[in-house]
């Protein structure tokens, strides 16, 4: 036969222990199988029975290569799951007899750009544009069911321990936590006769958003590592840098509240953040920005980390009373709205551009302008007794998040905090926990 054009080859995956590859017909996803999951998409898992989407079968990718960020999402999310590959025809086949159709399983990262899923589903429209792109089904080797055996059998558990990377927990995924087992599944999948892939939402080890992407690359790379188990629920991604004074107030405000987040960076001095894909998630060009689940982007660290504490309100970043609550602010506005504007990346930079300033210069300028809020802080904090061990009583607050930074960020052009020894003392007080340690610049995965 003859084409117009060359045809894509078969896709395919590897086969664990052997040269040949599995050829892949179609991908069948199992949605709402898993009761976690369910209940994070805001569902009841009584009432929603699990359903079939699928990918195309070029969507497959083997484990290990390099996933480029897909275009128009700003919230891209990963999923663990449990690999069924169907290797027989069958049609309409008896439920016991379903287990003969599975010629082997694996684990699968199954992408989802979020966003357009979710603005898909909203509007009732269908959503596989959020799910069914290039590189979106990444499958590790498949295991031969006539090697590993079935659910239950001694065979699999043995195999489960063999896969174990060395220094790694064992692998939990089985097929023992599908709400729907295995096998009916399979069978439900089984009009089709030829060979494809079913992934299935068994127990998956990991789901939610991959913490660690860079925008510069905009490349995820997929390894098995360790996440914030609870924080990986939440969908949240943050766009933002690591040495940034805005971006470190807001990390440590959602390391605070236990919240995870994908972590995408932009490289300021590289000028990412002006980058025409990150100005469609925030047009101002700056950082940080937070989406959200649902793709609702907020911008504006103060008012972004106000939303959290208001959604998310323990543990508390502003004190009950509206007194103190306007003292708070006013000391957090004192940092965030007196020092870092002028004090800000492009301030510095159009000194340098526009008024030929050098190093020492711009130092000068930085240093001028901490000084400038910093001596009547000292006084505001040090002067009133509703001062504790941080800037307002014995728990951090949104005070204590902008002074942290600051602080951090001072060190950079060599403030002397001789004078200020409160707001060193609260610094401290501050780098002692580990949710603000942990948003320290030297701790992201974009530190230089
Ligand atoms: N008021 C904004 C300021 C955001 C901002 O200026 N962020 C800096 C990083 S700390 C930035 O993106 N700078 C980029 C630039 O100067 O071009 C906020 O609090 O979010």
């Amino acid at each position: 036969m003859s084409f117009v054009f060359k045809p894509q080859p078969t896709p395919s995956v590897a086969v664990h222990g052997d040269g040949a590859r599995f050829p892949v017909r179609r991908i069948f996803c199992v949605g709402r199988n898993y009761e976690a999951h369910v209940r994070e998409m805001g569902k009841d898992p009584a009432r929603e029975a699990p359903f079939f989407f699928t990918k195309p079968a070029d969507a497959v990718v083997d484990d290990g290569a390099v996933v480029p960020y897909p275009p128009l999402t700003a919230n891209f999310h990963h999923e663990a799951e449990l690999v069924v590959a169907i290797g027989r025809s069958g049609f309409d086949v008896a439920e016991q007899d379903a287990w003969d159709l599975i010629w082997g399983y694996t684990i699968g990262n199954e992408l989802t750009r979020r966003d357009l899923q979710f603005e898909a589903r909203d509007r009732g429209r269908p959503w596989d544009w959020g799910k069914a792109f290039d590189h979106s089904a990444v499958c590790g080797p498949i295991y031969k069911a006539s090697e590993i055996g079935r659910r239950g059998d001694r065979r699999h558990q043995a195999v489960r321990q063999r896969r174990r990377p060395p220094g790694r927990r064992p692998r939990r995924a089985d097929l023992v936590d599908p709400r729907t087992p295995v096998d009916p599944v399979a069978r439900r999948a089984s009009p089709s006769r030829r060979p494809r892939l079913h992934r299935h939402a068994g127990r998956r080890r990991r789901t939610g958003a991959r913490r660690r992407l860079r925008g510069g690359d905009r490349t995820a790379r997929h390894s098995d590592h360790d996440d914030r188990g609870a924080g990986a629920m939440t969908g949240l991604t943050l766009h933002n840098y690591f040495r940034s004074s805005t971006s470190i107030p807001l990390r440590a405000a959602l390391n605070l509240k236990g919240l995870g987040y994908t972590y995408v960076a932009h490289h300021l001095r590289k000028s990412e953040q002006r980058a025409a894909g990150y100005l469609t998630v925030n047009p101002q060009g700056l950082v940080p920005s937070l989406v959200l689940a649902d793709g609702t982007v907020l911008t504006q660290s103060l008012a972004i980390i106000e939303y959290i504490d208001e959604t998310h309100p323990e543990p508390p970043l502003l004190p009950a009373g509206a007194v103190d609550r306007a003292r708070v602010r006013a000391l957090a506005y004192a940092i965030a709205c007196e020092i870092h504007p002028l004090n800000n990346l492009r301030v510095l930079a159009r000194l340098k551009s526009a008024f030929g300033a050098d190093e020492e210069a711009t130092s000068l300028w930085f240093r001028h302008w901490v000084d400038e809020t910093f001596a009547p802080l000292e006084t505001l904090l040090a002067g009133d007794p509703r001062t504790g061990r941080f800037c307002h009583g014995g728990s951090p607050g949104l005070a204590d998040l902008c002074l942290y930074a600051q602080v951090v960020n001072n060190r950079r052009f060599g403030v002397d905090m001789d004078p200020y020894p409160t707001i060193a003392r609260i610094f401290q007080a501050c780098a002692d926990i580990p949710a603000f340690a942990d948003a320290a610049p030297e701790r992201q995965p974009d530190a230089e």
